[in-house]
């Protein structure tokens, strides 16, 4: 899954595309480099990050979705407002990414059961923010797995169908680096919760953290080795902005394996 942030101010300075065209370059690029999902959001979700308004979210999101789903692209839109999912999924986006796992707008599990389409439901606390302040947990991969359990029981309540189910355990979100390494070395354990896992480590800050890297846009080498561990715990989707590196690097990772 390639990234394609559509907003002023994500944590990456070079994954931030404020012109649709730009943005719709960027998917297409992607795709031509093996990103089998393009998702596209509008609001940046970095910790301490201000809410957009979600008319100002669709306004970014759709001509890019729009004009990448007509390119034959798999589309996913991250977003946790259900009025940019019905936007989104209008103008041929095949699949919702929520950072909130349907809680943060009531109306959400409502518009992902009735278009009855993928839906990743990704872990955190609060809203990104207060997330920070809540990055407090005991045994971290319980808590994670328990609260993901929860959040997958409501939305099959709402009318899911657990076959649209993917699970996320949001590394960097509500978590310091410690809980994010944790995490991902727990993968296994998310993983027997029975749904496919994404993982999203590309340029987060716990890789700075480890390698001491404060430029998000330096972090490739450590992206690449945490997306290889995280394939090698369990999972099954990479959230990544550096498409062409990550896909080579699993090539050869497979190949070698064979
Ligand atoms: N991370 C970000 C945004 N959306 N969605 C999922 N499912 N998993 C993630 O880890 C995730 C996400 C923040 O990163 P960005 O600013 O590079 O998009």
């Amino acid at each position: 899954m390639g990234i394609v942030n559509v907003t002023p101010d994500s944590f990456s300075d070079g994954s931030r595309r404020t012109d649709p065209q730009d943005a719709i370059a960027a998917g297409l690029a992607m795709a031509a480099d093996g990103a089998d999902i393009v998702d596209v959001g509008g609001e940046s979700t970095r910790p301490g990050a201000a809410p957009v308004p979600p008319g100002v979210e669709q306004e970014r999101v759709v001509p890019p979705i729009r004009a990448l789903a007509a390119a034959g692209l798999c589309v996913s839109v991250d977003t946790r407002n259900a009025s940019t999912m019905a936007a989104a999924l209008a103008a041929g986006a095949r699949i919702v990414n929520d950072v909130s796992a349907l809680a943060h707008d009531e109306h959400a599990a409502g518009v992902v059961a009735e278009h009855a389409c993928p839906v990743v439901l990704m872990h955190m606390r609060g809203t990104p923010a207060t997330m920070n302040a809540q990055a407090v947990y005991r045994d971290v991969v319980a808590e994670v797995r328990a609260e993901l359990s929860r959040r997958i029981e409501s939305a099959v309540q709402a009318g899911v169908r657990p076959e649209q189910i993917a699970v996320d355990p949001g590394i960097g979100f509500a978590k310091q680096a410690a809980h994010s390494k944790a995490v991902l070395r727990g993968l296994p354990k998310i993983v027997r919760l029975g749904y496919p896992v994404l993982v999203g480590v590309s340029r987060k800050s716990f890789i700075g953290a480890i390698s001491n890297e404060p430029d998000a846009d330096r972090r490739l080498g450590g992206s690449l080795a945490a997306a290889l561990f995280a394939v090698l715990r369990g999972a099954s989707i990479l959230r990544v902005h550096d498409v062409r590196e990550t896909v080579q690097a699993l090539r050869v990772w497979q190949t070698l394996f064979e």
